[in-house]
């Protein structure tokens, strides 16, 4: 085994750690990452010798590639990641768990020789802005330069990570073997006392860029419940109004959702001065500064975003931020070396290789691309990217959103009574699934505060760390519920969405100012009819009724079920919770 170190480049109890991985998987060699430029070009063109990456066509996409990945491998694979803590409690009722000793026990013999034949890469990479009191390091080793390049661009790694480690053995240790690819032998497992992830058997997204998912939501919210702060799956936005004033927002949306398009959203042309300034996409840090309020920052440094859906009129930034140095995982390419999707602004090809790699003609009858394709992309590449994303301190937020998809039930947008009522929302949300997980797409399922997959610890006790956060930030953010996907009679989206969401953001934004009119319903503030800016909005009064209706009965059935999720949690759910549910079952009976 022949070893390339800059010397320079590693500390200690890196070299250890990394040496003692490669002596279980046993590659032909290890390759410190470093990221410069040199690299990605050398290690580009050993992904296209191999076949991992297909140039797209240099003309019309510069630096763009197309990854297909294994079709068995297309997505995140909840039911084959765990979380394991010493005690299964530790773990709680909605994560996989299994014991320490045995996981590591049982993955060893995957990885045992694993990489023999392969090159092992040492990425360390840093998760927030170099030299930020808030950011963690990781040191993630890998046999798939598709993950080295997606890291890459998804963090900020080499050299800058290992120089903000300096001579501390306080780094998150990632794991990583493709190793067969076979379903029958993935685990994603996470080992939050030993700060370690392993995980094998995957090259895709969430499963195998171990600072995403992993570390930046796993480790880190069990890191944040220890050091007081909380590690969210959350867009961050800074809302800009025509006199100027810029206003933060954090929003929470289960996977494929809409935080990505929110994040980066263009306004409408009727709003006229209003600008939307991209703070994060996907991940939220959050702490509590010296002025009382909670302040985000974005871990990440590109974005990993849902491709079908995405186009000039839905999301013009992300149109335009993908026209180069881009990955694209599992689209259709056009016989000219570009792309192609569900929802592109062209109409569909009339030929064109699919996300396999086979013929396909819209007649089909099945997607060009796979409905969980996905982008990689610089965040300095945004157009939209706010002027204070990497900020060290962060950005202070002035609401919280709580998103999802439901046809029915929730009205577009209202506002908790408080933050003990807004933990509670965050602790009940639902929403329907989407590709971003393997698994049935469209059905309701609980997922509190968009973390059903991602909370690194026991949930009762992740909604007592949220209800303990209000002690410490004396002016926390408003919290609020949206709901872009109110469907009509037809099965219809009753509101346009994307660029027009900005008009339920000016609301809220008046609203954690202490303006903005608003009634109080049984579940929470609700705009008045004439609250909500309708100025250019082609909406009829019937339509914007549907939207905010609250049915009781349809909420009292679903207290029902609230409390049947409640009830896996015993004696650990917070009294706070409890209280809210009382509260609200209360208002629903009231005349
Ligand atoms: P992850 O990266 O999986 O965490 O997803 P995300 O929450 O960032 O989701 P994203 O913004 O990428 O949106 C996913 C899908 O929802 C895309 O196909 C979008 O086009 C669609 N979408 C986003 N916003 C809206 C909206 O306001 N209305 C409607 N109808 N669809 C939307
Ligand atoms: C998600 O599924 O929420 C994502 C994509 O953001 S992945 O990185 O694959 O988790
Ligand atoms: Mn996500």
């Amino acid at each position: 085994m022949s070893t390339t170190t800059a010397a320079e480049m590693t500390n200690g109890a890196v070299d250890s750690w990394v040496n003692e991985v490669a002596k279980l998987c046993r590659p032909d060699d290890v390759v410190w990452c470093d990221g410069s430029e040199d690299e990605r070009e050398r290690l580009t063109q050993a992904a296209v010798r191999s076949g991992e990456l297909i140039p797209l066509n240099q003309g019309k996409l510069p630096g763009c590639y197309l990854h297909r990945s294994d079709p068995n491998d297309v997505a995140r694979t909840e039911h084959l990641t765990f979380v394991c803590t010493p005690q299964k409690d530790d773990a709680g009722p909605t994560n996989n768990w299994i014991a320490p000793a045995e996981a590591y026990n049982k993955l060893s013999k995957i990885y045992g020789g694993a990489m023999e034949g392969r090159t092992m890469y040492a990425v360390p990479f840093l998760m927030g802005s170099p030299g930020s009191r808030f950011s963690k390091v990781g040191i993630q080793v890998t046999d798939s330069i598709y993950v080295v390049l997606n890291m890459r661009l998804m963090t900020r790694m080499g050299k800058v990570a290992l120089e903000h480690l300096g001579g501390s053995d306080d780094f998150t240790r990632g794991l990583h073997a493709k190793a067969d690819l076979s379903v029958e032998r993935r685990y994603i497992c996470h080992f939050p006392q030993d700060n370690t992830i392993w995980s094998v058997g995957s090259g895709y997204g969430g499963n195998a860029l171990l600072g995403k998912k992993c570390l930046a939501l796993r480790i880190a919210s069990y890191l944040g419940r220890q050091e007081g702060w909380l590690a969210e799956h959350m867009l961050i936005v800074g809302v800009e109004s025509p006199d100027g004033e810029v206003t933060y927002i954090c929003g929470a949306f289960p996977s494929a959702c809409g935080k990505t398009n929110l994040a980066m959203l263009v306004p409408p042309k009727s709003m006229k001065g209003w600008k939307v300034h991209t703070v994060g996409e996907d991940i939220a840090w959050l702490r509590v500064g010296a002025d009382g309020r909670l302040w985000a920052i974005n871990p990440e440094a590109g974005f990993f975003g849902v491709v079908p859906g995405t186009s000039s009129k839905t999301n013009a930034n992300a149109t335009k931020m993908i026209q180069k140095n881009t990955i694209y995982t599992n689209v259709a390419m056009k016989p000219d070396g570009t792309v192609w999707w569900e929802g592109h602004d062209d109409p569909p090809p009339k030929q064109a290789t699919d996300w396999r790699g086979r013929p396909w003609t819209p007649d089909k009858g099945e997607p060009a691309a796979h409905p969980n394709s996905r982008f990689t992309v610089a965040a300095e590449q945004c157009q939209a990217i706010s002027p204070k994303w990497q900020d060290p301190e962060g950005v202070p937020i002035s609401a919280i959103l709580f998103g999802g998809r439901r046809q029915s039930l929730v009205p577009l947008v209202y506002e908790c009574f408080d933050w003990q009522h807004g933990t509670f929302l965050g602790a009940t949300l639902a929403s329907e699934t989407t590709a971003a997980a393997t698994g049935k797409v469209g059905v309701v399922r609980r997922d509190p505060m968009a973390m059903l997959p991602f909370c690194g610890y026991n949930m009762a006790d992740y909604w007592g760390h949220w209800l303990s956060m209000a002690k410490r930030a004396s002016k926390p953010p408003k919290i609020f519920r949206v709901n872009w996907f109110r469907r009509d009679g037809k099965g219809r989206f009753i509101w346009p969405g994307f660029g027009e969401n900005l008009r339920v953001l000016q609301w809220i934004i008046e609203r954690s100012k202490g303006a903005g009119k608003a009634e109080e319903t049984p579940i929470g503030y609700l705009p008045t009819p004439s609250a909500l800016n309708r100025n250019g909005l082609e909406m009829s009064d019937g339509a914007l009724k549907e939207l905010f209706a609250v049915d009781r009965e349809s909420w009292r059935a679903n207290l029902k079920s609230q409390a049947e999720f409640f009830e896996k949690f015993g004696d650990r759910l917070p009294a706070g919770i409890r209280e809210e549910q009382e509260a609200l079952a209360k208002r629903l009976k009231a005349k």
